[in-house]
């Protein structure tokens, strides 16, 4: 391959426009950007970019009484002519992405119109990139494909090429707001804000004409060190006048600038209660310098206290946010969008639903997902994400009949909107993603974020579609390895949502007892007896009292709580039997030699796709699996070993463990 990948967009994906006559009505950045997709995808292919006469395909921006969101379009097809009507540029944009993925269906026989519309208003990726490379954590933090596609050399790029391919690929899916820098605001990445703040103009002049607004992450304490005052104490009122004339000169640089995210009294990072002042006085102050502009602070609330004792078995991390968070419900300026992580703990394989997404009603929510894949393989595994966001916006907190996850994000559910936010996992790698596959959870996040209804395998297989092609062999194969791929990693890795069990350092591969007595608060509690957490309200940390009717009881008993769940909410023997019928440690070791034969099977599938994908994408994939393939056996014999060591039950089916 020489070059970047082009991912989901090859020429191919465009190949029945190409050989059409297609008419582009409007103005504006977005339509010139439809207009140059069409010019491009015509250029050489026997169609063209046509002013009049007949049209196979007509993109057209046209007032339409009844329609307000510009960032709907609708389709249908009448005699010959397919047509895309929207009321803005960006509508537009996404009717034609949505015909690219269509494809000849688009062009055949007729259809009537439908209008189709975004479930969520806001959908944004963040990204951990730090303009300088950290000493610990590199130039993205959490990254796993290289540097940044933003900034070198302490700097935003010079060529920003990249950045524009990016901002390509994700306004075709429908992402409409990015965060350029980690949420772990270090001394160069806080000036991004005042000194570096021209540099910020050019990345959002690459970002707008595909729809997307930037946001930047700023540090509470910003008052005190790029503005010099003694205090960023947020009732203090130099400091809100601080923040209201920085905000104005960012507006008066940018004037669609999004706003801020913030992550403060959080793993180091500074906040309000630096001044004894709560989550709600630390972001209202923000909120305020950015409502005159129509901005708005995405305030995370990922809060714990990072400096537990292994020992003090009352604190639970994963109480911590409904704790800080649940009571300020209703204090939050209208233009603050509280970002939860979509579990109570951080970005495990499996965890249950935070229950700050049910508890605050009053309150502006976005559920955090994460594209990078920090804890479920670092883009050297398969892993294939969507069927795991699927099922976690498609929750029902209070259980059938009620409102979904994605309902609460999306206001649905008798509350405001916050929108989907996830954390971005390309960078500089020609592949964007490292692994090459890893590039369908970012369509994925994408496609989910626009519909939470989707079904993952129908995402999937559009991906596969507009990136490989109609080979054949290929989409049943490609279906074969990733489909499944989430559990797959789940049946290696921490059993039963337990979680963890990683290094600490870098969060990759087996270490049982990585974080057992640390000061993180993760940990597994495994004894000679059993495994797990108690987190009940009888006996454990209370953390099920948190949940609102069904799951609180659900979860409260080891009779029904999900098999998934169990250890996440209890500490239970290891002849415990399971709903499934086995008992929790026959469970442990089934599932682990089970996931890794599916890995073998997964390498066995790959290996018949040579000379049917790109020889270059054969390659990688092929080198990733056999370290894939290394972990999982890793896994599998750490967690079986340690297990049947502290346990003394042997496998019921006799199989190796030493
Ligand atoms: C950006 C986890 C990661 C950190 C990350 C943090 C967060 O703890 O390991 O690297 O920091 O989550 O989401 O803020």
């Amino acid at each position: 391959m020489t070059g970047v990948h082009p991912a989901w967009l090859p020429t191919s994906a465009f190949r029945p426009i190409g050989s059409r006559r297609v008419r582009v009505l409007g103005d504006g950045p977005v339509v010139g950007t439809v207009r140059a997709e069409v010019a491009a995808a015509t250029a050489g292919h026997g169609g063209a970019l046509v002013d009049d006469g007949p049209a196979d395909l007509e993109l057209v921006v046209a007032s339409d009484a009844g329609e307000t969101d510009p960032e709907a379009f609708v389709v249908g097809r009448a005699g010959a002519t397919t047509v895309v009507r929207a009321i803005a540029g960006v509508g537009l944009l996404y009717g034609l992405h949505h015909v690219v993925r269509q494809g000849e269906s688009a062009f055949t026989g007729e259809f009537p119109a439908r209008r189709h519309a975004p479930r969520q208003a806001v959908r944004m990726l963040d990204h951990w990139d730090n303009v300088d490379v950290h000493p610990v954590m590199g130039q993205v933090e959490r990254g796993y494909a290289g540097g940044s596609i933003f900034y070198a050399d302490g700097v935003v790029r010079a060529d920003l090429s990249r950045a524009r391919a990016y901002a390509r690929l994700l306004g075709s899916i429908g992402v409409n707001r990015v965060g350029l820098n980690n949420v772990n605001v270090h001394r160069t990445e806080a000036t991004l804000l005042t000194d570096l703040l021209p540099e910020v103009v050019r990345l959002a002049d690459v970002f707008r004409p595909h729809g997307i607004r930037v946001h930047l992450s700023v540090s509470f304490a910003a008052p005190i060190t790029l503005g010099g005052l003694p205090t960023a104490d947020p009732l203090d009122p130099a400091v809100g006048q601080w923040w209201a004339r920085t905000t104005a000169a960012v507006y008066a640089a940018i004037p669609d600038f999004g706003g801020y995210v913030v992550k403060a009294d959080s793993e180091g990072q500074p906040g309000p209660f630096d001044y004894g002042r709560d989550h709600a006085d630390g972001a209202n102050v923000l909120a305020r310098a950015l409502a005159p502009f129509g901005g708005t602070v995405f305030w995370r609330a990922f809060v714990y206290d990072h400096h537990q004792d292994w020992r003090d078995r009352s604190t639970d991390r994963a109480r911590a946010a409904h704790d800080n968070f649940a009571p300020l419900d209703g204090a939050f300026e209208p233009n603050v969008v509280l970002q939860v992580k979509a579990g109570p703990m951080d970005f495990q394989v499996r965890e249950p639903l935070s229950p700050v997404i049910a508890a605050m009603p009053r309150t502006r929510l976005a559920v955090e997902l994460q594209v990078t894949q920090e804890y479920t393989g670092q883009q050297k595994h398969v892993c294939h994400l969507v069927p795991q966001w699927r099922e976690v916006l498609g929750f029902l907190p209070w259980g059938e009949g009620g409102a979904t996850v994605a309902d609460i994000a999306a206001g649905r559910a008798d509350g405001p909107a916050g929108g989907v936010v996830a954390v971005s996992n390309v960078g500089d790698d020609p592949f964007w993603t490292g692994h090459p596959l890893a590039q369908a959870n970012l369509f994925g996040f994408g496609r989910l974020a626009w519909d939470d209804r989707l079904v993952p395998e129908a995402v999937l297989d559009e991906w596969i579609g507009l990136t490989f092609g109609d080979v054949e062999g290929v989409r049943a194969a490609l279906h074969e390895v990733m489909g499944g791929s989430w559990l797959t990693y789940e049946r290696y890795t921490a059993p039963l949502g337990v979680g963890f069990m990683v290094n600490p350092a870098d969060h990759y591969g087996p270490n049982v007892d990585g974080y057992e007595y640390s000061r993180w608060g993760t940990y597994h509690f495994a004894d000679r007896d059993g495994v797990g957490v108690d987190r009940t309200r009888a006996t454990g940390t209370g953390f099920t009292g948190q949940f609102p009717a069904p799951w609180r009881d659900v979860y409260e008993s080891v009779q029904t709580c999900p098999d998934e769940l169990l250890l996440f909410f209890h500490h239970v023997p290891y002849g415990h039997v399971l709903r499934s019928g086995k008992t929790v440690i026959q469970h442990i070791y089934d599932t682990h030699f089970a996931g890794r034969e599916e890995v073998c099977r997964m390498v066995e599938t790959w290996s018949r796709l040579a000379g049917l994908v790109p020889v270059e994408v054969h390659e990688r994939v092929t080198e990733l699996l056999s370290e894939q393939l290394r972990c999982a056996t890793e896994w599998r014999d750490q967690v079986n070993t340690y297990f049947w060591r502290k346990s003394g039950v042997p496998d019921a089916r006799g199989r190796r463990i030493y």
